[in-house]
């Protein structure tokens, strides 16, 4: 089934010059650019974003190091394309993702893990409001 889904190059990996070499991940696994932005988030969108991570211990250090320089804001539309993205990016923690992930290849550690995906298709339909407006 064809989908939407939110997915944002972090700070460290726009810091690191890694920009392009993602979004190529992205267009060769055949999922379209629908929008695509630089930004630095306000505190009010990275609170959103990770709403569900409130009151965690990493919360406070996620809301700084995720507002901490500009990242890429994209929506990603294609064939099962929430699942792919998260399949494109791999696990949480960079150290536990294969070789040919986004993390597996750019990222180092958990608290500086190159990309955020949407979980689910209601995680994407409210991450792409936040960010891009309905
Ligand atoms: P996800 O990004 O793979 O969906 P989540 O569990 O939703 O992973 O966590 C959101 C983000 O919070 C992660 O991408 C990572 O940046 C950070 N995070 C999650 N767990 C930890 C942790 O145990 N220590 C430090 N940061 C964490
Ligand atoms: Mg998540």
């Amino acid at each position: 089934m064809k989908e939407t889904t939110y997915a944002m190059i972090k700070p460290d990996a726009v810091a690191a010059g890694k920009i392009g070499r993602i979004i190529s991940r992205f267009e060769d696994a055949g999922l379209c650019i629908e929008r695509l932005e630089l930004g630095v988030l306000t505190r009010e969108q990275a609170e959103g974003n990770y709403q569900e991570h409130r009151g965690k211990p990493f919360y406070d250090d996620l809301i700084a190091f995720i507002t901490s320089g500009p990242v890429v804001k994209m929506v990603l539309s294609g064939e099962g394309a929430v699942g792919k993205c998260r399949t494109l990016m791999g696990p949480t923690n960079p150290a536990e993702a294969a070789p040919g992930t986004i993390r597996g290849d750019f990222g180092l550690i958990t608290d500086a893990n190159v990309i955020h995906g949407s979980d689910s298709v209601e995680s994407a339909a409210r991450e792409v409001a936040l960010f891009f407006g309905s």
